[in-house]
């Protein structure tokens, strides 16, 4: 297993649009399980393949208080959306900042697992927001643009305040 570095916004490497897996291979299956370290020791609740600058449809989650829930799709899609919520958002590539978003409440999602079978699931709460999340950043969006161009501007002057202080 290995950590991976995690791409700080605004790197334009975060609007890559990730391709879709064609073979769930070893490969792969080391990819997910170096997201997931690197996902724990952040640490964070998900993270997409995007954000470790590998441009793949992969992410993994573990939303539980425990820590023991991991879950990895491959290729996910969302194929229905219900309802809205709105909840405060933070992104491991957006360091420090936490803002509210309106997502879909629940939604029903296909993907691949490990095995590259196929399954389907219906998820709400924090795991709904999480897989909306996940997908944003393989499809090169990052949560802050759904925000106001002001607050936009303000997360990138903050961003690069920090950067300069950490560099
Ligand atoms: O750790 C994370 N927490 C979080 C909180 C609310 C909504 C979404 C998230 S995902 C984030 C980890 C991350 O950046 N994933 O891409
Ligand atoms: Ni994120």
């Amino acid at each position: 297993m290995a950590l991976l570095p995690i791409l700080r916004y605004p790197d334009p490497r975060l609007h890559k649009k990730a391709s879709r897996v064609d073979v769930v291979d070893a490969g792969i299956r080391k990819l997910a399980a170096d997201m997931a370290e690197t996902m724990y020791e952040a640490p964070g609740i998900g993270l997409a393949a995007t954000q470790v600058d590998v441009h793949k449809r992969v992410i993994v989650m573990d939303v539980s208080e425990e820590k023991n829930d991991l879950r990895v799709f491959v290729n996910p899609e969302i194929l229905s959306r219900e309802g809205e919520c709105e909840g405060e958002e933070g992104c491991l590539s957006v360091p420090g900042i936490y803002e509210t978003v309106k997502r879909a409440a629940k939604v029903r999602v296909r993907a691949l697992n490990l095995e590259g079978e196929p399954f389907e699931l219906e998820v709400e709460g924090l795991l709904a927001v999480c897989v909306q999340h996940e997908i944003d950043h393989l499809d090169g969006k990052v949560f802050v643009e759904y925000l106001s161009r002001l607050k936009q501007t303000r997360i990138k002057a903050k961003l690069a305040k920090q950067a300069r202080i950490t560099a």
